[in-house]
């Protein structure tokens, strides 16, 4: 099975079933939704899937997107809105190709708009943008941020104000060209009995456009403590880290790739280390899965995306959302996206 094969629901044998919930909005098809609610109205920074027509391999060439666009709503199952076009391609200077996963933070009276594209080079980087507005438009950086690689950031801040970078994703995403530090243009794997890539992280500076610090690798343990290991491919990370906190825990969560999970990893620290806890969504209609969990007025919520819509095609994906249920243990109820 190549890197992103043909989209197939891998939950059952006969089919996946009728879908819990649908596309948020359907004028666009919309993946990777990145959820927050800011001054108390509910804005999703997706992914905007364009049909390219180039074809599909396993490096991901066919999810070619070229800008981004940010949803709204005043409440979950409230009306949808499109604000457009928030950032195009054209007005990035670095930019290549492949504008993937976003995500999207508030400080200092300023929203900044994270990206991960292709630089001129075929490298992925990851890029900064800022607006007075949720919905943009947004302004680039003229550069990527310095130090930054791979796809898929996620930016978490803390009740004490600082705020968290995660990243990275492996095949397509390039994370495993980094594991010197430097770019190692050949994709080369740790053995299955060598523990898996990590994730990365760091604290984000206070005007929130570079690095504060070092990379570190975000590190997530079995029960008994062990790194999980490169071969344990349906529990180690693949690419689409969020973080949350939960009564004072904070949650790691990413997808498994290609055993297309969202899983989720506990721990006590922004930086980790995380210990496995288990299974948050199971595989949907599509290859990828790429979710985000946020707290909507005392409830939570699993923003994640599907390729229900169009009949399955791997590249063209619409976002949803669905309630997401904590057990007194604070464990979460794994979730099945379809309904025999
Ligand atoms: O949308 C392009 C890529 O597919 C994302 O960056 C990955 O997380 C996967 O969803």
């Amino acid at each position: 099975t190549g890197a992103f094969s043909p989209g197939v629901c891998q939950n059952n044998a006969g089919g996946p079933g009728k879908p819990i919930s649908q596309p948020l909005v359907t004028n666009i098809y919309t993946a990777d939704p990145s959820a927050h609610v800011f001054n108390g109205r509910i804005y999703i920074y997706p992914s905007h899937d364009i049909e390219a027509g180039i074809p599909q391999n396993d490096n991901g060439d066919h999810f070619d997107m070229r800008d981004y666009h940010v949803l709204s709503m005043d409440r979950i199952g409230g009306k949808v809105t499109d604000h457009g076009v928030a950032l195009d391609k054209k007005d990035v200077p670095w930019v290549g190709r492949q504008m993937w996963a976003p995500d999207a933070a508030y400080k200092n009276g300023k929203y900044y708009l994270y990206f991960p594209a292709k630089d001129k080079n075929d490298v992925f980087r990851i890029g900064v943008a800022t607006s007075s507005s949720p919905t943009g438009p947004f302004k680039a950086e003229p550069k990527p941020i310095e130090g930054s690689y791979s796809i898929d950031p996620a930016v978490f801040t803390d009740t004490d104000g600082n705020s968290y970078m995660y990243f990275g994703g492996i095949w397509g995403g390039q994370l495993q060209r980094w594991q010197t530090g430097k770019y190692n243009p050949k994709d080369e794997y740790p053995k299955n009995e060598q523990p898996a890539i990590s994730p990365k992280v760091v604290r984000l500076s206070k005007d929130m456009l570079s690095f504060a610090e070092p990379v570190r690798d975000v590190k997530i343990l079995d029960k008994d403590g062990k790194p999980l290991l490169a071969g344990d491919n349906k529990r180690r990370f693949f690419e689409a880290a969020w973080l949350h906190k939960y009564n004072g825990k904070y949650y790691f969560s990413y997808s498994t790739g290609d055993t297309h999970f969202i899983a989720y990893a506990t721990g006590n620290s922004p930086y980790g280390p995380f210990t496995y806890q288990g299974v948050i969504l199971n595989p949907v209609v599509g290859w990828t899965n790429h979710h985000s969990i946020v707290e909507v007025n005392g409830k939570w919520y699993l923003f994640y995306h599907d390729s229900t819509q169009s009949g399955g095609k791997t590249h063209l994906r619409s976002v949803k959302v669905t309630e997401l249920k904590y057990r007194p243990d604070g464990s979460i109820e794994t979730i099945t996206a379809y309904q025999k």
